[in-house]
């Protein structure tokens, strides 16, 4: 094995890389061009794709601006004496291993923790994944798709026995007349897939389910569409509400129910009691609207429906997707040609990202750590014994949760997360991370988790590295790099590789992305995610870049645009309706005093994101005309709630809840319900909406619960609060 204590030579920087968005899941296409002398190195446009047509959101446009934004990271920190300062690679690296070599003695291996991310590339997901079982020896390796797409992974993986986003490209979404979409704010999440639901909404046939009217829930003004404003956290009741009217009405697809699945009868038994004036008494929806909407979905001659995390961030997720999805098998839509059911995947590579193995349970391919024949095949490939695999680890909320704990973790290695602003209950992540002996964070920026760590390492950013992302339809694209990396800074697989080399890691340890990618593609064989038919230069070769690379894309295949379409993924083809129940007792949240439903204040809090910050605002706060945009966390509270507890527009108020308290500016609105606040969560410190968010998590997937949660809103006068 050969290593460099710096990035391989660079190849010359082109002066024009077709490339995609650092961002979100669509990977909207753009062309960056190098600007050698200019305050931005890059300029971006906007590049045709089938995704965004050329269109980009703001963050997508100004995102070149973060390359070379102040505070970049170009040398390795280290803590000393309580400040951390610059170091050389030399240093940084020889304390991670003589800490971690004496935590693995005397704790054994499983006292470190890996924490990824889904922004990673997927041969840096890969790379991780393949660190943490052989280089650490860990079990305990978990990562920020927990927070985003496990609940929806869960009830896809039992519904259709494949999870990938969109089984089906984003333009097929152009022909649909009906779209009913629950808890998605694609509006600011991902402006460009808005093109897609043009053909629906122009004939009235766009269905927004949102507690808030959202910029996407204003798209169905004008007999655009419908927009139902139920209660946060009881979108289950109105799936079961929904399914029941279809049933009722004899609105149902019997014929495909007795083709393509299993369940029904349970399913059918499951939603009996959930007459309509029920739902509404739960849910705060009228009869008339959902009647409405049941009969609008079944008569569609072009019906999706589709999820986002309002309706999967909770302790109820799976069973509400799994809801979703019954709805969808009862109407007959999912393989059926312009109809189905998806879920839009969130991070740049959250979908590639939950595929290769940086999941707790889970080895390349989609794998099961816990399954021999998995662990075999692995093994094979990365030519070590599958006895030295370890087994299964614990989920993220759970790995954050045993920082310093007895029996727990001394060491965390964060690669591609900001948990400190983005954990739920973000408090105890905090305390959890001053009590670790090692925290090591890989970033490109101090985030508020690299501010907190012992040993910081600067890596290259997006147009500085090659590699592949897998999009929200499961389509493989090439990052390019535009542009070369700072001085001192070295790529995450180089980082990766040469942390294995100084701990006696077995395997190889490629550091090259077309080589690791390689690598991937043969773990990958004949797992559920198959890569093996691409490469690099495969990818580089396809017309329109990469336009077609769906998977599974086995050797000799040409990929899957299309799952389903004559057999779902069980072994007998047939997809899986799971009878799924809602709690209708006061639970969580609302059990107790101070926080019980008619405590002077008490709202429901739920969160959300803005279209000018990306996450946990580590990227785009640092962006100035994103920043300027949006300084400050606003919570959005409806006008009458607000005169009931003194609060006028724009001013100072305290949210707390059983967790933790923020202060933050009132925004008051008429589009949200009158007994829910909203916070977004790109904000830190004092205005960090995770500071109130528990971690109370959904049983089969572990989501935590970002979507509802009790609290207390107070006016802030002069500094002291005011008595609701
Ligand atoms: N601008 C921007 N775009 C992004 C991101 C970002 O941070 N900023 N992040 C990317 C990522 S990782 C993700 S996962 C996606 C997320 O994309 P979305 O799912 O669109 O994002 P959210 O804003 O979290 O939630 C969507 C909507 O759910 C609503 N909601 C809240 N609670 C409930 C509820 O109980 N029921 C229902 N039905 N709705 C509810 C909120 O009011 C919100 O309008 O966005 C991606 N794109
Ligand atoms: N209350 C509330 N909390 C939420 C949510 C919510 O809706 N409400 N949404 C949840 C969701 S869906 C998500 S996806 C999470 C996301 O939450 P985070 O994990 O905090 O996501 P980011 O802010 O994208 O953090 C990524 C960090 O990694 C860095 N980074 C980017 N690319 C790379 C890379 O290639 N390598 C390395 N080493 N670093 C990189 C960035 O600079 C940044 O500091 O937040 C979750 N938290
Ligand atoms: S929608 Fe997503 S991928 Fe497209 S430009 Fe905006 S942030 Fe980037
Ligand atoms: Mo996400």
């Amino acid at each position: 094995m050969t290593l460099s204590t710096a990035p391989a030579a660079p190849p010359g920087p082109a002066a024009s890389a077709p490339t995609h968005c650092p961002y979100c899941a669509l990977q909207c296409a753009m062309t960056l061009t190098s600007t050698p002398h200019g305050a931005t190195p890059v300029t971006v446009a906007g590049r045709a794709f089938p995704t965004n047509r050329g269109g980009l959101c703001k963050k997508g446009w100004t995102s070149a601006e973060l390359l070379a934004a102040p505070g970049r990271l170009t040398t390795p920190l280290v803590r000393e004496d309580g400040e951390l300062r610059p170091a050389t690679w030399e240093e940084a690296l020889g304390r991670i291993v003589v800490t971690l070599v004496g935590i693995r003695r005397e704790d054994g291996p499983d006292a470190v923790g890996v924490f990824g991310g889904g922004g990673l590339t997927n041969e840096k997901a890969y790379l991780l994944g393949k660190f943490a079982r052989l280089a650490l020896g860990t079990s305990r390796i978990d990562y920020n798709g927990r927070f985003c797409m496990s609940s929806a992974a869960a009830a896809g993986t039992r519904a259709f026995g494949v999870d990938r986003g969109l089984p089906f490209p984003v333009s097929d979404l152009d022909d649909a007349d009906t779209i009913l979409l629950l808890g998605s704010n694609v509006a600011a999440t991902m402006p460009p897939l808005l093109s897609h639901l043009a053909g629906a909404r122009a004939v009235g046939g766009l269905v927004v389910v949102d507690p808030r009217r959202s910029q996407t829930a204003e798209l169905t003004a004008d007999g655009a569409g419908l927009h139902l404003q139920p209660a946060p956290g009881t979108d289950l009741v109105l799936l079961l509400g929904l399914t029941h009217l279809v049933l009722a009405e004899g609105l149902a697809d019997l014929p495909y129910l007795e083709a393509r699945t299993s369940g029904f009868d349970a399913v059918r038994r499951s939603v009996a009691a959930w007459w309509p004036e029920r739902v509404q008494a739960h849910t705060g929806v009228p009869v008339a609207l959902l009647r409405e909407v049941a009969r609008r979905l079944a008569r569609g001659r072009g019906t999706y429906i589709l999820t986002g995390r309002g309706v999967e961030q909770h302790v109820d997720g799976t069973d509400t997707a799994t809801a979703a999805i019954n709805l969808a098998l009862v109407l007959g839509l999912p393989g059926r040609p312009s109809s189905g059911y998806g879920t839009l995947t969130g991070q740049g590579n959250g979908q590639g990202g939950r595929e290769h193995g940086q999941k707790c349970d889970q080895l390349p391919g989609y794998r099961k750590i816990a399954d021999p024949a998995h662990r075999a095949a692995v093994a094979a490939v990365w030519g070590v014994d599958p006895k030295i695999l370890p087994g299964p680890g614990v989920p993220a909320v759970e790995l954050l949760g045993m920082m310093g704990a007895a029996g727990g973790i001394r060491a965390l290695l964060v690669h591609g997360a900001n948990v400190v602003v983005s954990g739920p209950d973000a408090g105890a992540i905090r305390a959890g991370l001053a009590a670790l002996d090692l925290l090591v964070v890989c970033d490109f920026v101090l985030s508020e988790t690299a501010a907190l760590a012992d040993v910081v390492l600067p890596v290259t950013q997006w147009a500085e590295e090659e590699g592949t992302m897998t999009n929200l339809e499961g389509r493989i694209i090439r990052r390019r790099r535009a542009i070369d990396p700072p001085a001192g800074v070295r790529s995450e697989l180089d980082v990766l590789a040469d942390l294995a080399r100084r701990l006696d890691a077995p395997s190889t340890w490629p550091t090259d992305p077309a080589a690791v990618f390689d690598e991937l593609a043969r773990a990958s064989a004949g797992g559920i995610a198959d890569y093996s038919g691409l490469s690099h230069a495969v990818l580089d070769a396809q017309a329109g870049d990469g336009v077609a690379a769906h998977w599974p894309y086995p050797a000799g295949s040409t990929g899957t645009p299309r799952l389903f379409g004559e057999r779902f993924g069980h072994d007998d083809g047939l997809a899986r309706l799971v009878a799924v129940a809602a709690r209708t007792a006061p639970h969580g949240i609302d059990a107790g005093e101070p926080f019980a439903p008619h405590a002077p204040g008490r709202l429901t809090l739920t969160t959300g994101r803005l279209l000018e910050h990306y996450q946990s605002g580590a990227q785009t706060r640092r962006v100035p005309e994103l920043n300027a945009a949006q300084p400050r966390a606003r919570a959005e509270l409806h006008p009458a709630t607000a005169a009931r507890l003194g609060i006028v527009d724009g001013d100072r108020i305290r949210i707390r809840s059983s967790r933790g308290a923020v202060e933050v500016d009132a925004r008051l609105t008429d589009g949200i319900r009158m007994d829910t606040v909203f916070l977004p969560f790109h904000f830190a410190d004092e205005q960090c909406a995770n500071l109130l968010t528990d971690a109370a998590v959904d049983p089969i997937s572990a989501m935590p619960e970002f979507k509802r949660t009790a609290v207390i809103v107070t006016a802030i006068t002069d500094g002291a609060e005011v008595a609701a």
